[in-house]
This record gives C-alpha cells, sequence and structure tokens, in this order.
C-alpha cells in the first residue's frame, strides 16, 4: 500500500487534471465486483462518479478503464477529506467496514452513505425476495430460483452469490428478484421492502467485523423491513426472536409440528410436510444432512409466500443437486467417502456438515483451518468430540482449533492441502467419511473458497491416482 500526502499524487494517471478539481454526484468506495457495476449503474442515469480504493491494483481496475474511462480513480491509502468534500454521496461496496475512517468521515461531514443494493431497491422494477442467514443463503436463493424456473416465472437471482445487485437491473425485469444478503450489504440497506423475507439462522460469523453476535444479529434482522411474509425458522432462537406481531408469518422447522413447514414420520419415513400433510420423502432429496432438509423447508416457505405451486416446488426438490463446494460428494475410495465442503467459512457451517454427514455416529475425518475471523472454536469442539475420529488442521487458526480441542490424539497439523488429504487418506478406514469442512474463511493460503475446493479436489485426485484408483 502507498501512502499519499495530497490528492493530486493519488490520482491515477489517466484521470486529467481538470478531473482532479471537479465536484462529481457520487464517489464510489471499492473497486471490486460492486464498485464496477455501481460506476456502469450511475453512469447510465447520467451521474458523474468518482472510485476510490485502498488498494494499488483493485481487482475491477482494468475493466473500469476499459468500459468507462472517464472516471476518476484514487488509489492507495485512502480517502482524504479534501476527496471527500467534493462528492455528493458516497457508495459503499460490502467489504468496506462502517469503521473505515472514510466512512466516519463522510458520516460528520453530512454525506448519504449508501450500499449498492439501496441503490438497486430504488430502482427495482419487479419485487423482491430477500435471504439472509450465516449459513443456507446460495443454497436457498439457487433453490427457490430453480423453483420459479420450473413454475414457468423468471426470476432475477444476485446480490452476496456472486453477480452484483445492480447487474440484474442490465437485464429484462424478471417477475421476481431473488438476493442473497449478507451482514455487510444490509448494514448500508434501507428502502428494501421485501414481498417475502427470511434469516435462515444465526451463528457467530465475522466477528472481526461486527465485534460481538448481538451486532451481527441485529445486521442480520434488516432483512425483515417492510411488511411483507416473513419466514421464520422456529428452531433457531435469535431468529424466533425477530418476529413481528401484526405481519403475515410462515414457519418452518425440522422439529416442531406446530410450524407451518416441518418434518414429519409416515410410512415408516421421515418426510418433509406442510402441516399435517406429508410433501415428500427426506431421502428423496439429492441434498444430504439435516441442514439442507431445513434449506428445503425454507424454500417451500418463500415458494407459498411468492405464490409458486406445490407440485413444481416440490419436483425441484426432487432434481436439485447442490452447489459445488457445499458438502459435495467427490470421490469413494476403499469404502470411504470423500466430501468438498469448503464453502463452510464458519464454525456453523462446519457443526451442521459434521451433524449432517455423521448421522449419529463418530466416523468423520475432517480437514479443518484457515483463517478463523475471531471465532470462538468451543462449538466445533464439542463437535469434533461427537463425530469425528481425526482432524488434520491447515492455516493460520490451526493452533487455536488445536487448543479448543480436549482430545489432542485426534489432531495432527498439515502444512499443505496435501499434506492433509494424504494423511487422511492413510487414516480413513473403510465407513469413514473423508471431509473438508474449515470451519474458516480460506484467504490466508487460498484466493477464496472455490480455490480451496478445487486444490482439495485436485491433491485427492493425485493422492487416488498414487493409491492406483483409476482416474
Ligand atoms: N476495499 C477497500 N478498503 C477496505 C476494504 C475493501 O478499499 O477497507 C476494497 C478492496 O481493495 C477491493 C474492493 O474494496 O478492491 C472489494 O470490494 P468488496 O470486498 O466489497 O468485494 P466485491 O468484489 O465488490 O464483492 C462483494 C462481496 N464481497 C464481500 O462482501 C467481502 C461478495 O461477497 C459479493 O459476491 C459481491 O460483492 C457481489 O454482491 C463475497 C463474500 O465473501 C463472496 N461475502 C461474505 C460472505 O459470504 O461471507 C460476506
Ligand atoms: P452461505 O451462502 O450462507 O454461505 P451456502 O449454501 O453456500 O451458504 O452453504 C455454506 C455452508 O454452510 C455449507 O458448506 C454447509 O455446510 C453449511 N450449511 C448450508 N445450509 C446450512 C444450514 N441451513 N444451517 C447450517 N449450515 C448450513
Amino acid at each position: 500500500m502507498v501512502s499519499h500526502s495530497s490528492l493530486q499524487p493519488m490520482i491515477d494517471d489517466f484521470a486529467t487534471p481538470t478531473m482532479t478539481n471537479r465536484r462529481f454526484d457520487t464517489l464510489v468506495l471499492g473497486l471490486g465486483k460492486t464498485g464496477l457495476s455501481c460506476v456502469r449503474h450511475l453512469a447510465k442515469q447520467g451521474e458523474t462518479v468518482a472510485v476510490a480504493d485502498d488498494n494499488d491494483a483493485p481487482p475491477a481496475l482494468e475493466a473500469l478503464r476499459a468500459q468507462h474511462p472517464e472516471t476518476p480513480v484514487f488509489l492507495g491509502e485512502l480517502f482524504d477529506e479534501a476527496l471527500l468534500r467534493r462528492a455528493g454521496r458516497v457508495v459503499v461496496s460490502p467489504g468496506v467496514p462502517g469503521s473505515h475512517p472514510a466512512l466516519r468521515n463522510a458520516k460528520a461531514l453530512g454525506l448519504e452513505v449508501i450500499g449498492d443494493v439501496e441503490l438497486f431497491c430504488r430502482n427495482a422494477p419487479a419485487p423482491l425476495i430477500a435471504v439472509t442467514g450465516s449459513n443456507g443463503k446460495s443454497t436457498v436463493v439457487s433453490l427457490l430460483a430453480a423453483m420459479f424456473q420450473r413454475a414457468g416465472r423468471r426470476a432475477g437471482l444476485g446480490g452476496n452469490i456472486g453477480a452484483p445487485a445492480l447487474d440484474l437491473l442490465e437485464q429484462p425485469a424478471p417477475d421476481c428478484y431473488v438476493l442473497e444478503l449478507s451482514s455487510f450489504q444490509l448494514e448500508t440497506l434501507r428502502s428494501h421492502r421485501p414481498v417475502a423475507a427470511v434469516a435462515l439462522n444465526v451463528s457467530a460469523d465475522h466477528l472481526d467485523r461486527h465485534g460481538d453476535v448481538r451486532d451481527y444479529a441485529m445486521a442480520k434482522e434488516r432483512i425483515y423491513a417492510g411488511d411483507g411474509a416473513m419466514i421464520i425458522n422456529l428452531d433457531d432462537e435469535r431468529v424466533r426472536r425477530m418476529r413481528q406481531a401484526g405481519r403475515e408469518t410462515i414457519t418452518f422447522s425440522l422439529h416442531r409440528p406446530e410450524a407451518d413447514f416441518t418434518r414429519r414420520r409416515h410410512d415408516g419415513e421421515t418426510w418433509l410436510a406442510q402441516g399435517a400433510v406429508p410433501l415428500l420423502r427426506q431421502s428423496e432429496l439429492k441434498l444430504r444432512g439435516s441442514h439442507n432438509a431445513a434449506n428445503a423447508l425454507a424454500c417451500l416457505a418463500l415458494g407459498q409466500a411468492a405464490g409458486l405451486p406445490m407440485a413444481a416446488m416440490i419436483e425441484t426438490l426432487r432434481r436439485f443437486e447442490g452447489l459445488p463446494h457445499r458438502c459435495e460428494w467427490v470421490a469413494a475410495h476403499n469404502g470411504v467417502e470423500w466430501f468438498n465442503d469448503s464453502k463452510a467459512t464458519n464454525v456453523g457451517a462446519t457443526v451442521a456438515a459434521l451433524r449432517g454427514l455423521a448421522e449419529g455416529q463418530k466416523r468423520v475425518r475432517l480437514i479443518a483451518g484457515g483463517d478463523g475471523k475471531g471465532a470462538d472454536f468451543s462449538a466445533l469442539a464439542q463437535s469434533l468430540e461427537a463425530h469425528v475420529k481425526s482432524v488434520a488442521l491447515i492455516g493460520k487458526s490451526a493452533p487455536r482449533i488445536a487448543a479448543a480441542v480436549a482430545e489432542r490424539e485426534m489432531v495432527s497439523y498439515a502444512a499443505t492441502m496435501q499434506a492433509a488429504v494424504d494423511a487422511t487418506m492413510k487414516q480413513a478406514r473403510p465407513g469413514d467419511i473423508a471431509l473438508l469442512s474449515p470451519a474458516c474463511a480460506s484467504f490466508d493460503m487460498f484466493e477464496n473458497y472455490e480455490d480451496r475446493g478445487n486444490a482439495f479436489k485436485r491433491c485427492l485426485a493425485r493422492a487416488l491416482a498414487a493409491a492406483g484408483e483409476p482416474g
């Protein structure tokens, strides 16, 4: 990172000196996917825009240069007050924390500070379904979008899952938008009035940014703005407390028979049910684990609020195979099944994967670790003791995870993913489940969770080839 003493040297080389003194309608903070989508949208609206980023080489710089060469860019250590004084308002990317000095300065100067999803909501031409939660968001929004498609209705799918919300406005208006929203995006959102919304669950995550779970849960609760249908998970105490009297509410629960969507025993099997009416055997779902049964129930509730036909929803549940890197089956070798759950970037996700895949037995060979984002690993340690025979730890937080585990003999350290896979293969016995489910972010060793999951698959392919397994 480069330090700049005045505005002039901060100006990226393609901005002309005349531009440097100009006022602009909006200053966009962060030049990743979101920043680029904001510039594209605001330029179309005829606004004058400038972009600033702490990074000297932000990810979308080349794309911005190609698509909007007229936009001034300010790079390196950010956000001189003089720059803010020239802005009419600030649009901030989700990755920039509210505690950033630039945002504190902007607020002190009385500037409006909003996020990209707020801009989207002010301009969206179709109703919105909004989904948040610590875990299961991407699975739920993808499954719900597939339900819309099977019902012959068009859903615009985006948000935290990958396509920035504003990019959806480039397409013809769908019947409904389905947005995955992170706590970061919810913090800067105020005009959203979703026709249906859900906070799937709340377990500790992003504490490095939110400080404590209470603050994080408050950001999640913002999903229920307005007077649309509230979808409430009765199994999650923090979510149950978000219920508001007088609002249309559709409940779901894996265990509670009084929920609108629940599970029931019927003909000796476990079924997903609407009240007393069995809809589909849980064993017919291609998605594995009880956490995914909860995701399916959430989708039924959201789909009902959106008026989707039940038959189309049930058929989608039968066919939906899940997303890569979420409890994804990868291989079977010597009676051991291997799963890639690289998307488990917090403790709650890994605890759910262990519970779901172990099916009440202590039979998992786990690979975990990475950047723990300030998490408390005691709940993970309890789950390891219940379901895990051995754990190979990688990454920055490996020592903190190890310190939480009482059964020290189950723990080993691995310097690389390959070493972790090789050690796991050596230890695993027929009937075991071998699982990458890190309970941590990936950024200390990999570019992102996909890079980590793909590395796991490559390392496993190598280990299988060395063991003489045909590729
Ligand atoms: N930046 C600064 N200063 C800072 C922090 C960041 O200048 O203090 C700059 C970075 O240098 C970088 C830019 O901001 O150039 C990146 O912005 P960003 O982090 O908001 O990333 P985007 O590429 O715009 O992606 C964001 C979401 N990223 C985050 O929330 C961190 C993506 O979610 C989302 O898919 C995308 O918008 C489209 O909506 C990713 C994510 O990790 C997948 N989300 C978290 C999660 O799922 O746990 C919340
Ligand atoms: P998100 O988008 O919220 O990160 P994903 O659908 O991508 O959610 O799943 C991320 C991880 O969370 C998966 O690896 C899986 O193990 C776990 N998971 C999925 N659904 C749930 C759920 N309902 N409760 C707890 N954990 C879950």
